[in-house]
C-alpha cells in the first residue's frame, strides 16, 4: 500500500448490522478530526479538534451547519499514533438503527473520505507497526471464535505469543549466521572447529524450537476449526436420537420406522470448548431405490470427510450383517464404537465389538445415560484432549504452519550441508531461507498479494 493511499481518510460502521442499542462508526486518516469538526455539534460548541485524545464528548451529528440533526451521539477522539490504526481516529457511538448509522456514514463519506475496504483498519494498524501480521490475523480469529477455547487461543496470539516464539528461533538462527560469517571471513582461524560445533548446536536448538511449535498444530486447528464427528450405523439404532440428545433439542426426526433419516443433518455444538460439527446420517447400507442410493452416497461422502466416526449399535439386538458390513467398512477410519439402548435388556455381543475397536462406550440416547462419558471420549479421540493451558502457544493458521514447515526444511538442509562439509556459503543461504519464512509469519517481510489474501477475508469495519 503506497503512502498516498495510507493518507486517504476512510470510514465504516464497525459494529454488527441489525437492531442494537449502540452502533459505532470509525473514521481513520488525516482528515478524520476535521470531518468530525464539520459534522459534530456539542452543547458548549467545543470542537473535537479542541478536545484531548481519549475523551468522549456528547453531542449531535448534524447536516447543513446544524440545521438538521441526524443523531445524538458520543464522539471519541484518538490522536495518532495512539489509536487502533496508528492514524488520527474518531469513533462515533450512534443509536444502533441501521438507517441512522447509514445516514451518519453517508454524511461522513460526502467529505474527503471513502468507505474502508474489508480489513483496512487492521491493515493500516499493521502497516503503521501497531500489530505484527500474526497479531493482525488474530484480530479476525478473536472476532470469529466459536468457543471459549478458540477465543483464548486468538487472544494469546493477539497478545503476541506466536511472535515471541518466532523471535526466539530467529535469534538462535541469527547467532548461527554470525558464527558462520566469522568462518567465511576468517576461514583459517583456529577457532574453526569450535565454531562448527557451535553452529551444529545452534541448528539443533532451532529445530527443537520449531518442533515444539509444530507439535501444537493439531490441537490449535481443532480448537479453532473444530472436528467433524459423523454418527453412522444401520437403520433404527438411534443415530438421530443421539444427535438430538447431544444438541439437547429435537433437531432430527426420530421414529421407530427403519430408514427415517434420508439426508445428512449437520449441527455444531460446543463440547467442553471444542466446536464439534456433528452429523447424523442415513442408516441405509444396501439401497433399494434411487432415493436410498443417493442417501447412501451422502453418508459415504460424510464418512470420507469425518475426523471421527461414531459407529452406533443397538444393544438390545444381536450383531447383524448390517453391523458387520459397517465394522469392516470403517476399519481404516478413526472410529468410536457406541452401544446404544442400554436401558433395554442387552443382547449384543460386546466382546466382538471390543475386538475390532479399542474403545466402546455404552449409552442410552433416549434416557440420556452416560452421555457425559461419550462426550469425554469424543473429545479425547478427536484431539488428544487439546490442552487448554491459558498460556500455551498453539498454532492453527495454515499460513503459519506452511511457513514453519518451510523454515524447518531449510534448517534441516543447513544441518545436512554442515555434516557433508559443504561450503559455508551454502549453509548460510539455507539459514537465510529459514529466516525469510519466519519473517513472513510475523510480516517482517510481506508482499501486497499476501496482505490482500489476508485482509480480504476480514469484513468491512475490521
Ligand atoms: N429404548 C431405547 N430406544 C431408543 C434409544 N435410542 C433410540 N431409540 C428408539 O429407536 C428408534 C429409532 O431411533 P432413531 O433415532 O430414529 O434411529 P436412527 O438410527 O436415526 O434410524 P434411521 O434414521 O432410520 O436410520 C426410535 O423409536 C427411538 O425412540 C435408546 O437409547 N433406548
Ligand atoms: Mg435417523
Amino acid at each position: 500500500m503506497s503512502s498516498v493511499i495510507l493518507q486517504e481518510t476512510i470510514a465504516a460502521i464497525i459494529t454488527a448490522f441489525g437492531g442494537s442499542a449502540i452502533g459505532v462508526i470509525r473514521i481513520s486518516g488525516k482528515d478524520a478530526i476535521s470531518i468530525a469538526d464539520t459534522i459534530f455539534l456539542s452543547p458548549g460548541g467545543k470542537k473535537p479538534s479542541e478536545r484531548k485524545s481519549y475523551t468522549a464528548c456528547h453531542g449531535w451529528i448534524t447536516k447543513k451547519q446544524g440545521a438538521e440533526i441526524i443523531d445524538e451521539v458520543l464522539l471519541t477522539v484518538f490522536r495518532a499514533p495512539k489509536s487502533y490504526t496508528g492514524e488520527d481516529c474518531v469513533e462515533i457511538s450512534c443509536h444502533g438503527s441501521i438507517v441512522g448509522l447509514r445516514a451518519v456514514l453517508d454524511l461522513i463519506l460526502s467529505y474527503n473520505c471513502r468507505l474502508a475496504e474489508p480489513g483496512e483498519f487492521t491493515k493500516r494498524a499493521f502497516l503503521n507497526g501497531k500489530l505484527d501480521l500474526s497479531q493482525a490475523e488474530a484480530v479476525s480469529d478473536v472476532i470469529t471464535a466459536r468457543t471459549d477455547a478458540a477465543l483464548r487461543l486468538g487472544m494469546r496470539q493477539l497478545r503476541g505469543i506466536l511472535s515471541l516464539n518466532i523471535n526466539r528461533i530467529r535469534n538462535t538462527l541469527l547467532g548461527v549466521l554470525s558464527a558462520l560469517e566469522a568462518n567465511i571471513d576468517f576461514p583459517e582461524e583456529e577457532t574453526g572447529a569450535l565454531r562448527s560445533s557451535e553452529i551444529k548446536e545452534g541448528l539443533r536448538r532451532a529445530t527443537g524450537q520449531l518442533d515444539t511449535i509444530l507439535a501444537t498444530v493439531k490441537e490449535g486447528r481443532v480448537l479453532r476449526e473444530g472436528v467433524r464427528v459423523v454418527i453412522c450405523g444401520k437403520p433404527n439404532v438411534g443415530k438421530s436420537s443421539l444427535l438430538n440428545t447431544l444438541l439437547q433439542e429435537e433437531r432430527s426426526i426420530v421414529t421407530p420406522i427403519a430408514g427415517t433419516t434420508r439426508d445428512s443433518i449437520e449441527e455444531t455444538i460446543d463440547m467442553q470448548g471444542i466446536p464439534v460439527h456433528i452429523i447424523d446420517t442415513a442408516g441405509i447400507i444396501e439401497p433399494k431405490d434411487l432415493v436410498e442410493k443417493e442417501a447412501l452416497r451422502r453418508t459415504k461422502r460424510c464418512l470420507d470427510l469425518a475426523d471421527l466416526v461414531l459407529l452406533l449399535f443397538d444393544g438390545s439386538k444381536r450383531i447383524t450383517k448390517g453391523d458387520a458390513i459397517l465394522m469392516k467398512r470403517l476399519r481404516r477410519k478413526k472410529t468410536l464404537a457406541v452401544v446404544n439402548k442400554i436401558d433395554l435388556p442387552q443382547k449384543i455381543e460386546t466382546q466382538r465389538i471390543k475386538k475390532e475397536f479399542s474403545l466402546v462406550v455404552e449409552i442410552s440416547a433416549k434416557k440420556h445415560q452416560n452421555i457425559r462419558a461419550l462426550e469425554e471420549a469424543i473429545k479425547v479421540a478427536a484431539c488428544s484432549g487439546a490442552a487448554q493451558d491459558a498460556e500455551a502457544l498453539m498454532v492453527s493458521n495454515i499460513r503459519h504452519i506452511r511457513a514453519l514447515h518451510s523454515a524447518k526444511k531449510c534448517i534441516v538442509q543447513a544441518a545436512n550441508s554442515l555434516d557433508n562439509t559443504l561450503s559455508v556459503e551454502f549453509i548460510a543461504e539455507d539459514i537465510k531461507g529459514a529466516l525469510v519464512h519466519l519473517d513472513e509469519i510475523v510480516g517482517k517481510r510481506f508482499s501486497e498479494e499476501l496482505l490482500e489474501t489476508i485482509f480480504s477475508k476480514f469484513c468491512i469495519g475490521k
